[in-house]
């Protein structure tokens, strides 16, 4: 009976994210990542100064490293490198362009990189940061883990999930961006080409090319700035740009989801995920701190994009 229940638990599948103001520690343990339920915290990052980032401050600060950009479509992963500022300007031109409603150039998207790691100088402006979300592993080095996002009004990155399938916590900072969320039960239906990217189009469904995704239930959540949005591993998630947005994320494990990464390798995941898998599940269950497995694991931050 017990056995039953628990497969029943199994297949439930989430219809709406839960919205909170705050979060303990335990409640988000309990009742959201050990039942891999997405939800919403609104107000837990609204004290960070990054939430008034503009294009002034980014300039004051510019030192002259490049940033590779991702030209195109975000699946073709091709990358050009340019200065912060430089991004910057292009970004605000084409937002100015598109209010004029004059034809603009697609913009490329800052996308997946390692950008505290790169430049420490912004690290107090996301401060008070809430590290007791995470496990204790993460505590001495959270802002390694941190994968930055900056793009204009229709950015999109397509249906997917996070490869090592890793719990994620997402901060939006600058504008708003639209998460459609597909729980990990209904991945089969959606139609996943190679490991982890899908060719259905939750935004534009195609159900005559698509037919099994028609009983696939789609959850929305718009972020604004100071929102947190958790998603727990292999949950699948399309993003769009509801305009100039900046935003970040950490992909993290708990020693149970880095244990099921690691049996990925029978499922079809690229080896790559199990060398990188299997670094935190030895840094978690051994208790190696972070600070001696990130050297082999900061790889994975050039990687994931
Ligand atoms: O913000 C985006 O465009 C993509 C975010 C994403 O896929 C992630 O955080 O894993
Ligand atoms: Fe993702």
């Amino acid at each position: 009976m017990e056995k039953l229940q628990s497969k029943i638990d199994e297949l439930q599948l989430f219809e709406h994210i839960t919205i909170v103001d705050h979060i303990t520690r335990d409640i988000f343990y309990n009742d959201f990542v050990n039942k891999g339920k997405p939800v919403v915290i609104r107000n837990m990052t609204s004290d960070w100064n990054a939430l008034n980032w503009d294009t002034e401050y980014f300039k004051s600060k510019e030192n002259g490293i490049k940033v590779p950009i991702k030209m195109g479509k975000v699946k073709e992963g091709r990358r050009e490198k340019m200065l912060l500022s430089t991004y910057i300007e292009l970004l605000d031109k084409y937002e100015q362009d598109l209010k004029l409603g004059l034809n603009t150039e697609p913009l490329g998207y800052l996308h997946d990189i390692p950008f505290f790691y790169m430049f420490p100088e912004y690290l107090s402006d996301i401060a008070p940061f809430p590290k007791e979300l995470f496990p204790k592993w993460y505590w001495p080095e959270w802002q390694n883990y941190i994968q930055f996002f900056m793009g204009a009004t229709g950015s999109l990155t397509p249906l997917h999930f996070d490869t090592l399938l890793t719990n994620n916590l997402f901060f939006q900072v600058v504008g708003k961006k639209k998460f459609i969320l597909i729980d990990i039960n209904q991945k089969d239906d959606c139609y996943i080409e190679g490991w982890r990217w899908a060719k259905f189009d939750p935004q534009n469904p195609d159900y005559e090319e698509f037919p099994n995704a028609k009983g696939v239930k789609i959850m929305e959540a718009v972020l604004n700035p100071g929102d947190i949005l958790y998603m727990p591993p292999g949950m699948l998630h399309q993003v769009h740009g509801l305009s100039k947005s900046i935003s970040f994320n950490i992909d993290w494990h708990t020693p149970q989801s880095a244990k099921k990464g690691v049996g990925t390798l029978w499922k079809g995941a690229p080896r790559k995920n199990v060398y990188y898998n299997m670094l935190v599940y030895l840094g978690l269950r051994l208790r190696i701190p972070a600070k001696y497995i990130f050297p082999f694991y900061k790889s994975y931050l050039n990687y994931v994009s």
